[in-house]
């Protein structure tokens, strides 16, 4: 039988994501598999707060082992803008496309296009706390590019690539910040075994 972990997190390309990573070992529970329909607040002003107040959430309420993704996009010429704020770049819509127009006009005179995402993945075991990083480097384009992924991906590129994250496909979940941090979690879970 699998070992069942929840994943507290509302954004469904993010489960579905962790899942294709994940999936062959753990079975991941969504927070609606747990019958959790509100939205948990997100109040720190760090990725590693929102994480881990995510997943203490979870832990609060429902006294179950979890983990939990924050992630933000951050731009070097805008000193690591949107970063904790991606979500709710261009308001509190979390409108993607909003959020990619504010981001791209923002950069239209900007010669320096690097970015990163970094995810902080916060993992709750019992009354012990881990987090863990994972960073993909890349740049921001002029334009959107690609259908798949979500967010940003349109108008990242990853280093080594000519594609965005939107177009790479299935390969996002080898390269990405969330394939990485998920890994280095996967790892420590086995390692505990
Ligand atoms: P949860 O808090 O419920 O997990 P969320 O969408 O609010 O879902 P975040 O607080 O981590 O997640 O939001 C960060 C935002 O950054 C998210 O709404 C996207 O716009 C963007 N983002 C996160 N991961 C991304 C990815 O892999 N590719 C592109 N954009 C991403």
């Amino acid at each position: 039988m699998k070992t069942k972990l929840v994943f507290a997190t509302n954004n469904a390309h993010k489960l579905e994501e962790v899942r294709a990573i994940l999936g062959n070992d753990y079975e991941v529970l969504s927070l609606a598999d747990i019958n959790l329909h509100e939205d948990i607040p997100e109040t720190a002003g760090t990725l590693e707060g929102n994480a881990l107040q995510k997943a203490q959430y979870v832990k609060q309420h429902f006294g179950l082992d979890c983990f939990a993704d924050d992630t933000g996009l951050e731009v070097y010429a805008l000193n690591g803008e949107p970063g904790v704020y991606s979500a709710r770049y261009a308001g509190e819509g979390h409108d993607s496309e909003a959020n990619m127009s504010k981001l791209l006009l923002k950069m239209n005179k900007k010669r320096n296009r690097k970015a990163r995402f970094r995810t902080i993945v916060a993992l709750i075991q019992g009354e012990d706390i881990h987090l863990f990083e994972g960073i993909v480097n890349g740049t921001i384009i002029k334009e959107r590019r690609g259908e798949g992924g979500f967010g940003y991906d349109p108008i990242f590129v990853p280093e080594g690539y000519s594609q965005t994250l939107a177009e790479i496909g299935e390969e996002k979940n080898k390269i990405s910040h969330r394939a990485r941090a998920i890994a280095k979690l996967a790892d420590f879970l086995k390692n505990k075994e």
